[in-house]
């Protein structure tokens, strides 16, 4: 509870289009002028999904290169790239993302039911990325979509020992219809979950859609993180389309700030996470 926050941004996702939803990053450069005014707001880090020319989710690995390495020339965030990619992408590709070399990835903790589609992890291939972002010096996130999640986290952590840096940090994915709902309660009950981990492993918490809200003040008043943005939040408020990442997360750095808890700099945020 002494710590400032560490703020995560999530600015474009594989699930909404750019038809739909015309204030989404797509290009490289509406993603790095999203990411520098993030940064400069009190972002810590940004979860990275990328699209195509044709604003379709892609895992390229030329342009996942060039992503981690715009990033990094024109901002100090910890670039953090995702593995889940959208649900049609193959393990093969998703394994591939490290190829880019990001500071971190997240790693998926489980399958879960994703709205009509399904998010398929693997236990092996979560074992291979596990042991892969070992391999290499990436420093994983592990999303967890719903509470037995957690369970497979301690398994694989057992078996196959601490990730890079020895840090643990999760992120609460709440909300998804199909996984566990984005509640007090539940957020609650995750957070408790985390006394079979490791000690010192840290939390951070994103609700999807009207989620969003109530799980950023769980996530406070427990002693959490936050990740906002566009990936899991397309409305600000009822009727009120986001108009920015920067919107959310400006949002976010009130509400810590109300708490107590103010925005973590990049370099407390790396020294943080282990990196
Ligand atoms: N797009 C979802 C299917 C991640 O980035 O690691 C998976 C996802 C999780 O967003
Ligand atoms: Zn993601």
């Amino acid at each position: 509870m002494t710590t400032g926050t560490l703020i995560t941004v999530a600015p474009t996702g594989a699930e909404s289009a750019k038809a739909e939803v015309p204030a989404l990053p797509v290009t490289l450069d509406e993603l790095l002028l999203t990411a520098k005014e993030c940064e400069a707001l009190g972002a810590s880090v940004i979860h990275v999904h990328i699209r195509d020319d044709d604003a379709r989710p892609t895992l390229d690995p030329g342009r996942l290169r060039a992503t981690v390495a715009a990033l990094r020339e024109s901002t100090n965030l910890i670039v953090q790239l995702s593995t889940g990619g959208a649900v049609t992408d193959p393990e093969a590709h998703r394994l591939a993302v490290l190829d880019a070399g990001p500071d971190m990835t997240s790693c998926t903790m489980g399958t879960v039911n994703f709205g009509d589609d399904v998010f398929l992890n693997r236990w092996e291939f979560i074992v291979d990325l596990h042991t892969r972002m070992q391999e290499r010096g990436i420093v994983p996130e592990y999303e967890i979509f719903d509470l037995g999640h957690l369970t497979a986290l301690r398994r694989l952590l057992d078996r196959y020992g601490l990730p890079h840096g020895g840090h643990v940090h999760v992120d609460f994915v709440m909300g998804v219809p199909g996984g566990m709902p984005g509640t007090t309660a539940t957020l609650v009950a995750a957070q408790q979950m985390l006394h079979d981990l490791p000690e010192g492993t840290t939390f951070s918490a994103t609700g999807i859609g009207r989620s969003s809200i109530p799980v950023m003040l769980a996530s406070l008043s427990t002693g959490g993180h936050l990740r906002v943005g566009m990936e899991d939040t397309v409305t600000y408020a009822k009727g009120r389309p986001v108009e920015s990442n920067m919107q959310l997360v400006a949002r976010a750095v009130g509400f810590a700030q109300l708490a107590q808890r103010p925005p973590l700099n990049t370099t407390q945020a790396r020294e943080l996470l282990g990196l």
